[in-house]
Order: structure tokens, then C-alpha cells, then sequence
């Protein structure tokens, strides 16, 4: 009967594939009906699953003992680097927040020595695991609080397939970084086979002005992080064009996250409950990654370009926001410290009848924009003179510019800091809602240099003063752009490179 099952099973797959393909072909370009048919033949070749890449993250490795797969997992403080020139002390594992991504294939017999290197009790859950109760990882219900310094050892053996996560389950310390994914690969691979897989972990901190400790109380959230890392500074996806490419987006966060692809429709093919039946797939060039969810989806990169992936919330698209400092970016000479409460909420003082004037403004901390801030800035988000606004935007207050904390930064770029004549219209400051972000709230300066990477290679000068937040690309490359970027990935010789499995396979 098993047999039979399974036979129709995969009729039935194939009869479903081929319908699909007929019509993808009647709706969409006739190349990318060829496309997926290439994808198809390259299928019928390749054996096994290919791995899953976590860019900015990589893989938690394992040993073998006897037949079972054993992982050594540490939770512990990170000193992490989220932009250019910002660090935050996230709680995370073996080096990085999220932690490293486990993958086991269906079958596997998988064993993790878990340390608790923080100085308060913690324990792991194994989010979506059809396990036993004692593996849980419900501390003071299914085990007992893994106590700083102790240790707790996990066994599987693991019969799901899917995109699945491990997190600390208590609250805090999952809002610190606490989290990471867990694959499980199928047995029988997936049809069709895909060239590439990623995989996002979504994430949200809130970080005080001149802190690195996310704030895990504040649901203010200023930093939006693709795998630990905020636009510009994520690592872009790369796929040769014609690549069949499978996302994974995994939220363990605070918030929503809509998920938007530029140029291409996926198909939404699997959850945090594994594959769903082809004839279920969704089409769609968004889709909602809701808390504790996974969604996978999958599209042929037939489009070439540098296309952007990114959630679609406009405040997820930013860095460094923060509502409780108001007009501390519009005061020229820096903010006067140490104000009483009214001063301090930018009350009473200047103009009076004048409560949105350029004199208001309040008395704390540092100022905003840009990445790396240490000082209070000139620039507006408010109605200034002509010539204040000028010179908060004509690039010649260097020491008062956004992200300008040091006058020789290394790597930046000054020239994207000028202004080009006619990038602000004459009566600008008369316009209501002017400035918006292209100027205002975002770094002023291309940052191509301090992100610099080979998976950046060849994109367009300047590209980085318009990445912030939760942004990335998919790198869609024609055969000789995408082995010269290949190539230069493989030169730079990175340890533990998220990278690796791409670059061994070529
Ligand atoms: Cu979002």
C-alpha cells in the first residue's frame, strides 16, 4: 500500500508539474515557461537537496557519533555589528544573533548540546517539532531552567521536512537574539529542484540613541535586520540567471512583516508546517510573514537585474528611527543637555506662537540620521529658513552631518554627500512635508566602501545611501557577471563563509 501510495503520489506530482508549467507558459513570457522546464531537466539530474545559505549568518556545524548527528549549540552574549559603525550586545549563539542555522535531512537521529553561557537560566524550544514532551524546551514545565553554566542535551529523531526554528522560550532573551532556524531537508527532494536557497530570519530591535543593548521592553522598534544586519550592510542574495531560487522568511519578532519581490512572481510554497501541495502553491509578489511563521517561496530568475527583496512597511525600511528625541535633528551647534522636563520636551522656549519653529526643540541625547551618530546634527524634518536649511543640506557642515562622526571615516564616500544642483527645487522649504527621507532621515553618504564585498560587486555607484532597514537584493546575474562575482566570493577565502556550499558547487 505504502508503495502504491507513494507512486501515485508522485504521478500525481508530476501530472501537477506539467499542468503548472502549461500554464505558467499561456500567462507569463514564453521564456520563463523554458525556464522552469530547464529547472525541470537539471531536477531530473541532481540527487539530493542543495543547502540552505543564511547569508550573514552560515551554518552550525556537527559531528557524527555513531549514527547520530551531534550539534553543540552556546548560548552567549554577541558583540555584533548590525550597519556601518553601529554595534549592538545581542543574546545569541555561537557567535551571531540569530545563531547559527541547523540542517538535518528527514530521518536523521540529531542530538544538540546546549550551553548556557549568559548569567541567568535559559532553555531551548524547538519551534514546530513533533517530539517528545521532555525536549520541549518549556522551562518549569516540560525541563528545568538551564541554570548559567549548565548544561542540557536534546535528542530527535527527526521524521518532518521544512523550514522549522529553535528559540529561547522565555520573551526577553528571544527580543535579544535568541533564535535561529532549524531545516529539515526531505528525504526525496522537492520537485522542482531549486539552484538556490535562502534563507531571511526577520528581526526588530530597539536600540536607545547611544546604547547597544536592544531594549527588549521597547516595542519602538529603530533597527529592521535581515539575519542580524540593517540595509546597507546586508548581504545580497546571488543567483545566475535562469536559477530556480527558493526564500525562506522566518519571524521570530514583535512585529508583522510583508515580504516584497521586485520583478518576479513566487509561488508560496511552503509554511512553518513544511511543504505545501503544489496544487495549493499561491502566486504573489508580497507576502505577509506573520510572528512564528515561515514562508517559503520559490520563482525562476529569469529577469535579470539587481532586484530588491524587502519588507514592505515603510518604517521597516529605515534605520536609526526614534519618536521620543522629536526636533533633535533640527537644532544647528547640538542639543543643550541636561534641560528640565519642559525644555527637555521641546516646550516653551523659542518663538512663542511658534511651536514648530526652528528654535523648539529638546534636550537630550544625541541627534538622529545617518549611521554611527555620536553628535548632534543640523538637518530638518521641519520647515527652517532658507539658509538654515541650505546649510543643513548642502554638505558643508561636515562635523554636523548625519553619520559624520569622525571627518575621515574610513571608506566613505564624501562625494554622495554633496548636493547636486537641482536636487532641491527653489521654494523647497515652502512646500508642506518637505524634506522627506531622501534627504533628511537617511544617511546623506553612499556607504559602497564601508559595506564593500564581492557580492556587491558591479551594482550602481551610490547604491547604499537608498538601503536601509530590511532591505537586500537578489542579484539576478547573466553567466559572466555571475561567475566574476563567483569568482571574487571564492578569492576572499572567508571562514566559516554562508557562502560555501555556492561556492563549491560553482
Ligand atoms: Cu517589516
Amino acid at each position: 500500500m505504502a508503495n502504491r501510495r507513494s507512486f501515485l503520489q508522485s504521478a500525481f506530482g508530476l501530472g501537477a508539474a506539467l499542468f503548472s508549467a502549461d500554464r505558467l507558459s499561456a500567462s507569463t513570457s514564453p521564456s520563463a515557461a523554458e525556464q522552469l522546464k530547464k529547472s525541470r531537466t537539471r531536477d531530473r539530474r541532481s540527487a539530493s537537496y542543495i543547502p540552505v545559505v543564511t547569508t550573514d549568518i552560515g551554518d552550525l556545524p556537527y559531528t557524527m557519533d555513531g549514527d547520530v548527528k551531534v550539534f553543540h549549540l552556546i548560548a552567549q552574549v554577541v558583540k555584533q555589528q548590525i550597519a556601518p559603525d553601529k554595534y549592538i550586545h545581542a543574546w545569541g549563539f555561537n557567535g551571531s544573533a540569530p545563531g547559527p542555522t541547523i540542517q538535518v535531512t528527514q530521518g536523521d537521529r540529531v542530538r544538540v548540546i546546549f550551553d548556557n553561557q549568559l548569567p541567568e537560566p535559559s532553555s531551548i524550544h524547538w519551534h514546530g517539532f513533533e517530539d517528545q514532551i521532555q525536549f520541549d524546551g518549556q522551562p518549569g514545565i516540560s525541563q528545568p531552567p538551564v541554570k548559567p553554566g549548565g548544561r542540557f542535551i536534546y535528542e530527535f529523531t527527526i521524521h518532518q521536512e521544512g523550514t522549522y526554528f529553535y528559540h529561547s522560550h522565555m520573551a526577553m532573551q528571544e527580543m535579544a537574539g535568541m533564535l535561529g532556524a532549524f531545516i529539515m531537508h526531505p528525504k526525496e527532494p522537492y520537485r522542482p529542484h531549486c539552484d538556490k536557497d535562502y534563507l531571511i530570519h526577520l528581526q526588530e530591535y530597539a536600540v536607545l540613541p547611544n546604547n547597544t543593548v536592544p531594549n527588549t521592553m521597547n516595542m519602538e522598534f529603530n533597527w529592521l535586520v535581515f539575519n542580524g544586519k540593517a540595509g546597507p550592510a546586508t548581504t545580497p542574495l546571488i543567483a545566475r540567471l535562469g536559477d530556480r531560487v527558493r526564500i525562506r522568511f522566518v519571524n521570530l519578532g514583535m512585529d508583522h512583516h510583508p515580504m516584497h519581490l521586485h520583478g518576479h512572481t513566487f509561488y508560496t510554497t511552503g509554511t512553518e508546517g513544511g511543504r505545501i501541495p503544489e496544487s495549493a502553491w499561491w502566486p504573489g509578489n508580497t507576502v505577509l510573514v506573520g510572528v512564528a511563521q515561515a514562508r517559503d517561496v520559490e520563482f525562476v530568475a529569469n529577469n535579470p537585474g539587481d532586484w530588491m527583496v524587502h519588507c514592505h512597511l515603510p518604517h521597516h525600511m529605515m534605520n536609526q528611527m526614534s519618536s521620543n528625541v522629536g526636533r533633535m535633528t533640527r537644532m544647528s551647534g547640538g542639543m543643550p543637555a541636561g534641560g528640565d522636563m519642559n525644555t527637555g520636551m521641546g516646550m516653551l522656549r523659542g518663538t512663542p506662537g511658534a511651536p514648530t519653529g526652528e528654535d523648539y526643540g529638546p534636550a537630550l541625547g544625541q541627534g538622529l540620521g545617518g549611521v554611527g551618530n555620536g553628535n548632534d546634527v543640523s538637518t530638518t524634518n521641519g520647515p527652517l529658513s532658507p539658509g538654515k536649511a541650505q546649510s543643513a543640506m548642502s554638505g558643508m557642515d561636515h562635523a554636523n552631518m548625519p553619520g559624520m562622526q569622525h571627518d575621515n571615516m574610513p571608506g566613505m564616500d564624501m562625494s554622495g554627500m554633496q548636493m547636486e544642483s537641482g536636487d532641491i527645487a527653489p521654494n523647497a522649504t515652502n512646500v508642506p512635508n518637505f524634506p522627506q527621507d531622501a534627504y533628511m532621515e537617511g544617511p546623506m553618504m553612499a556607504m559602497d566602501k564601508m559595506v564593500d564585498r564581492p557580492e556587491n560587486y558591479g551594482l550602481n555607484p551610490g547604491w547604499s545611501q537608498f538601503m536601509q532597514g530590511m532591505m537586500t537584493f537578489i542579484r539576478v546575474l547573466p553567466p559572466d557577471k555571475y561567475d566574476e562575482v563567483i569568482s571574487r566570493m571564492r578569492d576572499t577565502n572567508r571562514p566559516n563563509d554562508p557562502y560555501a556550499s555556492v561556492l563549491n558547487r560553482g
